[in-house]
C-alpha cells in the first residue's frame, strides 16, 4: 500500500479486511484514496463526517439465481447480480455485464468507479453496475432471450426509472437490452426509462450506440489540442472491436487518424493501412465472428493469436496513440513500457481500469498525456443520461443534438479534471483530477444529507 495519510490507510485496511479476497474492487479504491490524499488536509469536515468510510462501501449488493433452459432443454443456473454503489446526486445508474469472469469484485469496481464517473458528466446520476457470469458466446437468440426474461424476472422488482436504470456493457448490447426491456415492461405493466440504451423505435436515443466511443474521441481531442496536438496523420492502436472499440475507431478516423489495429479476446490484427471498418463492423457486430477472419478478406494484413498469457501483443505496434477499448487490467507495465519507447504521445481509457497502477505511473512519468476511464469513456454513460431526459420529456433530439451535447459534456470533464489538477496541486495529472472532480460533488452531497 502507497497512502501515505494515517486516516486514509485506516480506510483503506477496513477495506482490505472487509473484501479480502477482491482484488478489482481493492485496485480501484486504492487509487482514488491515493488521489484523496491530496484533499483530506483541506476537507476536515468530510473526514469528520466519515464520508469517504461511506462511500467505499456499496449501498446494496443484490445477487439472484438465474435458471434457464437451454435449446437442448437442459437447465442451466447463473448468477446475477446488481450492485447498488451510491445514490448521493441522482438513482443508481450502469452499465450490466455478461461474461463469465463476472463476480461481486468486478461489479463492486465498476460501480465504485461509476459512481465518479457519473458525478464528472455533470448529470444527476449515482453509480451502479450488475451483470451475470453468463457467457452470450455461442448461445442462440432464443437461450440469450431466455436468459434475460429470467435475469429480468428478479432485477424489475429493484429497478424504476427513479430507483436505478441499468444499460449496456460487455455482453449486453441491443439484442439484450431488447429482450430486458421487453420482459420489464411486460411483469411491471410500466412504459418508462428503466433502462438505456434502447433501440430507436422504443425510446432509444440517437448516438447512444456510438456514445462511447465517440465521446472518448472527443475527450482525447480535447487532451490533444491542450498540447498544441491534433489526431490527423496520427497511428492509433484500439484494443477490444465491440461496442466502444469499433465507435472509437470511427471517429479517430473521422478525425484524420489511421486506426492500425483491433483485437478481440482471441487475438489482434494489424493493418498498417487502416483498417477496414466496414469489414469489421460485419464480422464482429452482425455476425457475431472472430477478429482472425479479417485476414481471409484484407490479405496484405496481419493477424495475431494472443499468446497464453492474454491479449497484450497488441500494445508492442508502435503507434501514437493507444486507445485500450476491452476490459480491465489489459496494460501492464511491460506494455506501458512498450508503448513509451514506441513513441505513443497519448493514452484514453475506453474500457475501465485497462490499465494496471505500474502502468498508470509510467505514462505519468514518461509525460505521456494519459486520460483515465472515470474522465475519457464516460461519454456513454452521459448519452444514456441524456436518453432518460427524452424518455422524460417523451421526445427526441436529433443524431447532430445529442452528439454537441456529448462533445460539449466530454469537453467539461476534460476541464473539471484539467481545473481539479491544478487546484490540489498537480498539475495535469487527470487520474488526480478526475478522482478528485468525482469525488467533491458526491462527498458534498453526501455530508448535506447527515449520517445516512
Ligand atoms: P463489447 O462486449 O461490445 O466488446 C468487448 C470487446 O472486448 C470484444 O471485442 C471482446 O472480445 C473484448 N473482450 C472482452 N473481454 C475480454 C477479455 N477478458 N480479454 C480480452 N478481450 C476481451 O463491450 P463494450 O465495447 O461495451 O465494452 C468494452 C469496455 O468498455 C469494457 O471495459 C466496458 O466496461 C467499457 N465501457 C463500456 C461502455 C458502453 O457504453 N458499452 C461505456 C463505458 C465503458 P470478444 O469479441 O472476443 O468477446
Ligand atoms: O461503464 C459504463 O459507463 C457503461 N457501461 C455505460 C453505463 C450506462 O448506464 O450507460
Amino acid at each position: 500500500m502507497s497512502l501515505k495519510n494515517s486516516y486514509l490507510q485506516k480506510v483503506y485496511e477496513d477495506v482490505a479486511q472487509r473484501n479480502s479476497n477482491e482484488s478489482e474492487f481493492l485496485q480501484a479504491v486504492e487509487e482514488v484514496l491515493e488521489s484523496l490524499e491530496l484533499v483530506v488536509d483541506k476537507r476536515p469536515d468530510l473526514v469528520k463526517a466519515g464520508v469517504i468510510d461511506r462511500l467505499v462501501e456499496p449501498e446494496r449488493l443484490i445477487s439472484f439465481r438465474v435458471p434457464w433452459v437451454d435449446d437442448q432443454n437442459c437447465p442451466k443456473v447463473n448468477r446475477g447480480y446488481r450492485v447498488q454503489f451510491n445514490s448521493a446526486i441522482g438513482p443508481y445508474k450502469g452499465g450490466l455485464r455478461f461474461h463469465p469472469s463476472v463476480n461481486a469484485s468486478i461489479l463492486k469496481f465498476l460501480g465504485f468507479e461509476q459512481t465518479f464517473k457519473n458525478s464528472l458528466t455533470g448529470l444527476a446520476i449515482g453509480g451502479a453496475k450488475g451483470g451475470a457470469d453468463f457467457d452470450p458466446k455461442g448461445k442462440s437468440d432464443a437461450e440469450v432471450m431466455r436468459f434475460c426474461q429470467s435475469f429480468m424476472t428478479e432485477l424489475y422488482r429493484h429497478i424504476d426509472s427513479d430507483t436505478d436504470v441499468p444499460a449496456g456493457d460487455i455482453g449486453v448490447g441491443a439484442r439484450e437490452i431488447g429482450y430486458l426491456f421487453g420482459q420489464y415492461k411486460r411483469i411491471a405493466n410500466q412504459f418508462s426509462s428503466v433502462l438505456t440504451g434502447k433501440g430507436i423505435s422504443y425510446g432509444g436515443s440517437l448516438a447512444r450506440t456510438e456514445a462511447t466511443g465517440y465521446g472518448l474521441c472527443y475527450f482525447t481531442q480535447e487532451m490533444l489540442e491542450h498540447e498544441g496536438k491534433t489526431f490527423a496523420g496520427k497511428r492509433v492502436v484500439i484494443s477490444g472491436s465491440g461496442n466502444v472499440a469499433i465507435y472509437a475507431a470511427e471517429k479517430a478516423a473521422a478525425l484524420g487518424a489511421t486506426v492500425i489495429a483491433l483485437s478481440d479476446s482471441k487475438g489482434f490484427i494489424h493493418d498498417p493501412k487502416g483498417v477496414n471498418l466496414a469489414l469489421i463492423k460485419v464480422i464482429k457486430l452482425e455476425n457475431r465472428g472472430r477478429i482472425s477472419e479479417y485476414v481471409k478478406t484484407e490479405k496484405h494484413a496481419e493477424y495475431h493469436e494472443n499468446a497464453a498469457s492474454g491479449g497484450h501483443g497488441i500494445w508492442k505496434i508502435k503507434c501514437d496513440i493507444a486507445l485500450p477499448c476491452a476490459t480491465q487490467n489489459e496494460i501492464d507495465e511491460d506494455d506501458a513500457r512498450a508503448l513509451i519507447e514506441s513513441g505513443c504521445i497519448a493514452v484514453a481509457e475506453g474500457a475501465n481500469m485497462p490499465s494496471m497502477p505500474g502502468a498508470i505511473t509510467r505514462f505519468l512519468k514518461a509525460g505521456v498525456l494519459f486520460g483515465p476511464a472515470k474522465a475519457a469513456n464516460a461519454g456513454g454513460v452521459a448519452t444514456s443520461a441524456i436518453e432518460m431526459s427524452q424518455n422524460a420529456m417523451r421526445l427526441s433530439w436529433t443524431f447532430e443534438e445529442v452528439d454537441a451535447k456529448l462533445k460539449g459534456i466530454m469537453v467539461n470533464i476534460f476541464q473539471s479534471a484539467q481545473r481539479a489538477s491544478a487546484d490540489y496541486g498537480v498539475p495535469g495529472n487527470l487520474v488526480a483530477g478526475a478522482n478528485i472532480a468525482g469525488f467533491l460533488k458526491v462527498a458534498d452531497a453526501m455530508l448535506a444529507y447527515g449520517i445516512v
